[in-house]
């Protein structure tokens, strides 16, 4: 437990010095809360990657409650803040179960962005948690992309459905289905292709399987789950977007968040695409996997002490 939270902290420092840092410097030279503060604060979300959306209602929030509180000292507008980050956040989205048989997990999203990595860690805390497992290896794109699966199969010890490098996802999708119901597994997961969200064949490929996975097993897949880069930014963003409008994604997996300065990206998912973030990674160990928690987040963020 310590060990991730740390992790991200120290993995946010980027985001840190970029944002926050920037924040309490600005407060500090400035004793008087006044329209040009709100300026030079609107400039440091924006630049923080937190996005135009949730910067105007952050900005606007702050501005309407430092009135309503008569607050006229800089220095209390970063607690404000970062309550108003919280209230953006919101509560924690926990990913859905199928109490009824498999659960099915569909995991998409562009090229390298962290989709087998992720399904390896997921598999590994599934295991951990005494859960069935079996994985699918739906991106056939590649031979290694197989091999890259089999290695996280062979790691936490569960099993794999594949077929060779080169032949149709929706197949190995369908075998894996009916796998997945025969043998009693808890959870299934499903690993694609990595595809760019501007490719509308491909775009229709994932519809395919989406189709095939809820004909087989109906009210499945029970999340698609979209895999974002943390460190790409505000592009990030746009490929939400467009996956979103290609097949429905119920949950934001943001992987990297290790290392990057664009971790305001959290607040414009959010804020833009009401698509809930529901795991973050922070490496490519085992380990590196959790439930996202906003609040956890923001004490990450803000440089402070486990909260517990
Ligand atoms: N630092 C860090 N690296 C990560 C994380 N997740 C994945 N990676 C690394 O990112 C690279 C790409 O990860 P993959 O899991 O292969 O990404 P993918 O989306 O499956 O890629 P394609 O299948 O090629 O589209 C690998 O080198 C991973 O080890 C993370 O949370 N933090
Ligand atoms: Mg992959």
């Amino acid at each position: 437990m310590v060990a991730f939270f740390s992790k991200l902290k120290e993995g946010l420092t980027k985001t840190r010095n970029n944002f926050v840092d920037k924040v309490n410097q600005l407060v500090a030279v400035t004793r008087k809360i006044d329209e040009e503060l709100f300026e030079d604060l609107e400039a440091v979300m924006l630049q923080a990657d937190v996005g135009v959306a949730a910067t105007s209602r952050l900005i606007a929030e702050l501005r309407s409650e430092a009135k309503k509180q008569g607050l006229n000292d800089a220095s209390q507008l970063k607690g404000l803040l970062r309550s108003k980050m919280g209230d953006i956040l919101g509560v924690q989205a926990p990913l859905q179960i199928n109490s009824q048989g498999p659960t099915v997990y569909l995991v998409v999203g562009v090229n390298g962005v962290g989709k087998t990595t992720t399904i390896g860690k997921l598999a590994y805390r599934s295991v951990k948690e005494k859960k069935r497992v079996l994985l699918a290896a739906g991106d056939t794109f590649r031979a290694a992309a197989i091999e890259q699966l089999e290695v996280w199969s062979s790691r936490t010890g569960v099993d794999l459905v594949k077929h060779q490098a080169g032949s149709d996802p929706a197949a190995v999708v369908y075998d894996a289905i009916q796998a997945a119901v025969k043998r009693g597994v808890d959870l299934l997961i499903i690993d694609t292709a990595g595809r760019l969200h501007t490719k509308s064949n491909l775009m229709e490929e994932l519809r395919k399987i989406r189709r095939i996975i809820s004909r087989e097993m109906p009210g499945a897949p029970h999340e698609v789950l979209l895999v974002l880069d943390a460190t790409t930014g505000q592009n990030a963003v746009r490929q939400a977007e467009l996956f979103k409008e290609a097949t429905e994604v119920t949950g934001i997996v943001l992987a990297k968040l290790d290392g990057t300065a664009k971790g305001g990206i959290v607040l414009a998912i959010k804020e833009e695409l009401g698509i809930p973030v529901k795991l973050v990674g922070v490496g490519e160990g085992n380990e590196d996997l959790r439930d996202f928690s906003g609040e956890e987040f923001l004490a990450a963020l803000f440089g402070e002490e486990e909260t517990g």
